[in-house]
C-alpha cells in the first residue's frame, strides 16, 4: 500500500501544480481586467496659455483634441510642475518627491556620468512589479549611462531621441544638422534622427504599445514625453515661420494626443486614464521674465487635463492646487499599490479630486529654484491658498 501511495505521489503533485497554475493564471487575468491603464503625456516647455481653452479670449484653435479632452474630462487650472526645468521635474513626477529628497536638482548634461539615484523607487518600477507593462516614448533625461537608463528604472520598453546629445550646428545658430540618435531599448535605431518624422514614430510606437497590451489583456503605463514645445521646433508642416512654427508644433503635439486618445478609447474605453500636463513653463523668449527656470507662475503653472470616461465627470474644472508629484501617489492609489514606507513623499493622492469633485489640494506647495537664482533645488517660494511668498526670485 505504502509503495502504491509513493507511486501516486508524483502524479498528485503534478496535478496539484497544474491546478495552482491554472487558478493563478485566472487570478492574474481577473486582476488585469480590473487594473486601469495609465497614459501620462508630458509636453516639454509648454505654456499654460498654449491650451486654447485656458485662454478662450484669444480665440486660437491650436489644440482641438486637448480642448475636446477637457470637455469630456477634467481641466486642472492650478496645476504645477514640480520644478521649472526638465530633469528635476521629471525626477519628481516619477518619484513623488522634491529634488532635495530624490537628489535631482539640476538638469543632466551630455557629460553627466550618473542620473536619478538608483536608491529612488520610480512609478514604473512599482507598476511593473504589479504586473503592468511599462513604456516610455520620448525624452527621458534622467541619466543615459549604464544602469541609469529607462530599462533599468522600471520601463519594459523605451524609444528615446537623445536630445541631451543635441548640439547647435555651426550654420548660423540653426539646429538643422545634428547627429541626434534615436535609441530603442539601448540600441541606436536611427542617426541622425529626422526630427520632422519623429512625431509619427512616437505615434506608431504608442499605438503599438496600447494595442499590444490590450491583446495580452495586460494593464499598461504609457509615458509619452514628447519634445514639443522645446526648441528646436520641427513641425512636419513646411515653410512655417515666426509664430507659425510654434503654432504648427502645437497642432502637431495636439494631433499626437488625439491619436493616442482614439487608440485608448478604441481598445479599452472606460478603463484608461489619460493625464496630460507639462514638465515646466516655456522659454523666456516666449513669455518674458516669467519663464522656465524661474519660480514665477510662468515657470511652473502648466496646462493640465485628465480624462477617464465613465469615471471622471465630463466638462469639469478644478482650481485645486496640485503638482506633478501627485501623479505618483494618485496613479498608485488607483492601481491599488502601496509605495515603500521607508521614505517621505511630497505628492498627495488626488483621486477624490479627479473622480469625486473634491477641491482640497495642497495646503502648501513649494517651488524649488531651478537655476534662475539661489541654490538649485532650494525651496524658496511657497504657495499657500491664494498667496505666494517669494524669498528669492531671479528673473523679473
Ligand atoms: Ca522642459
Amino acid at each position: 500500500m505504502a509503495q502504491h501511495a509513493s507511486q501516486l505521489l508524483p502524479s498528485v503533485i503534478l496535478l496539484l501544480g497544474l491546478v495552482i497554475y491554472t487558478v493563478s493564471q485566472r487570478g492574474a487575468e481577473e486582476q488585469f481586467k480590473t487594473k486601469p491603464n495609465f497614459i501620462i503625456i508630458l509636453a516639454d516647455d509648454i505654456g499654460w496659455g498654449d491650451l486654447d481653452v485656458n485662454q478662450p479670449e484669444k480665440q486660437t484653435n491650436n489644440t482641438p483634441n486637448l480642448n475636446q479632452m477637457a470637455q469630456q474630462g477634467l481641466r486642472l487650472t492650478d496645476f504645477h510642475s514640480p520644478a521649472s526645468t526638465c530633469s528635476p521635474s521629471r525626477a519628481a513626477i516619477l518619484t513623488g518627491r522634491y529634488g532635495l529628497r530624490n537628489g535631482v536638482t539640476h538638469n543632466f548634461a551630455v557629460n553627466s556620468v550618473a542620473g536619478l539615484p538608483l536608491s529612488e523607487v520610480t512609478l514604473p518600477q512599482l507598476l511593473q512589479q504589479a504586473g503592468y507593462y511599462t513604456a516610455i516614448v520620448g525624452k527621458w533625461h534622467l541619466g543615459h549611462n549604464g544602469p541609469y537608463g529607462p530599462n533599468n528604472r522600471g520601463f519594459d520598453y523605451f524609444l528615446e531621441p537623445q536630445v541631451i546629445r543635441l548640439r547647435r550646428s555651426v550654420h548660423g545658430g540653426c539646429y538643422s544638422k545634428v547627429g541626434l540618435p534615436l535609441v530603442e531599448n539601448g540600441s541606436i535605431v536611427e542617426q541622425p534622427l529626422d526630427l520632422r518624422a519623429l512625431t509619427e514614430k512616437y505615434k506608431s510606437a504608442a499605438l503599438r504599445i496600447i494595442h499590444g497590451a490590450r491583446a495580452r489583456a495586460q494593464p499598461y503605463l504609457l509615458f509619452v514625453t514628447s519634445a514639443h514645445m522645446h526648441v528646436p521646433l520641427a513641425p512636419t508642416v513646411a515653410n512655417s515661420s515666426g509664430d507659425g512654427v510654434y503654432a504648427a508644433s502645437l497642432r502637431e503635439l495636439d494631433g499626437l494626443v488625439g491619436a493616442i486618445k482614439a487608440a485608448a478609447d478604441e481598445t479599452d474605453k472606460g478603463n484608461t486614464l489619460i493625464w496630460f500636463t507639462g514638465d515646466n513653463g516655456p522659454w523666456e523668449q516666449k513669455c518674458g521674465g516669467s519663464a522656465k527656470q524661474t519660480t514665477w507662475e510662468g515657470g511652473h503653472r502648466v496646462p493640465t487635463v485628465v480624462y477617464w470616461p465613465g469615471r471622471i465627470p465630463a466638462n469639469t474644472t478644478s482650481s485645486a492646487v496640485l503638482s506633478g508629484m501627485d501623479i505618483f501617489s494618485t496613479v498608485l492609489s488607483m492601481a491599488g499599490i502601496a509605495p515603500p514606507s521607508d521614505r517621505c513623499y511630497d505628492g498627495i493622492d488626488a483621486t477624490n479630486i479627479l473622480l469625486h469633485g473634491e477641491h482640497s489640494g495642497h495646503e502648501f506647495l513649494f517651488h524649488p529654484n531651478s537655476g534662475a537664482a539661489g541654490k538649485f533645488g532650494d525651496l524658496q517660494t511657497v504657495r499657500a491658498g491664494k498667496h505666494k511668498a517669494f524669498y528669492i526670485t531671479g528673473a523679473n
